[in-house]
């Protein structure tokens, strides 16, 4: 396992419409791996593949306080359940120090592959629902900076270009 490098809004990589996942290999469980290694380090709830650059369908939460609640969604197909919209102060391992307000359906649900590659389908709700549609923004190339105004895009832009500049 190890702590994989997470790439940070603007990075055009973050852009790239990720692939289905053939089939679930060991290369895979291995990624996913990582994936849980590199979220729990940060720390954060959510991690998709597109943010640590591989350009596949695949995802990981936990938002439970002692990490004892990691789950596994693979080429995910999202339904919304109901449409009523929740607000939560988003932020994204792709974008730190920076959260703001974004709605979303706060019921949806979910069919996937699991670590073994057998298929799924689960109905999630509240945190949960929002952490996994911002997760499959991911795998299309977007993010929750897509949503809010575009003045405050472009001010976490370079404020985050700066500070990358400064990291080298
Ligand atoms: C996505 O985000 C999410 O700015 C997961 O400095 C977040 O794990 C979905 C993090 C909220 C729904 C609601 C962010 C860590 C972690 C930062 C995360 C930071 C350090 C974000
Ligand atoms: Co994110």
């Amino acid at each position: 396992m190890a702590v994989l490098e997470i790439l940070e809004f603007p990075d055009p990589r973050l852009r790239t419409k990720a692939a289905s996942v053939t089939e679930v290999t060991n290369d895979t469980r291995r990624l996913i791996d990582s994936m849980f290694e590199t979220m729990y380090a940060a720390p954060g709830i959510g991690l998709a593949a597109t943010q640590v650059n591989v350009h596949r369908r695949l995802l990981v939460m936990d938002i439970s306080e002692d990490q004892s609640e990691p789950l596994v969604f693979i080429n995910p197909k999202l339904t919304v359940v109901n449409a009523e919209l929740g607000e939560y102060d988003e932020g994204c391992l792709s974008v730190p120090g920076f959260y703001e307000t974004v709605h979303r359906p706060l019921c949806v649900a979910v069919t996937a592959l699991d670590r073994e590659g057998k298929r799924f389908s689960k109905e999630l709700n509240g945190l949960l629902a929002i952490c996994l549609q911002h997760e499959c923004d991911h795998l299309d190339g977007k993010l929750f900076v897509d949503y809010i105004s575009p003045l405050k895009r472009q001010r976490i832009r370079n404020k985050l270009g700066k500070s990358q500049r400064h990291r080298g």
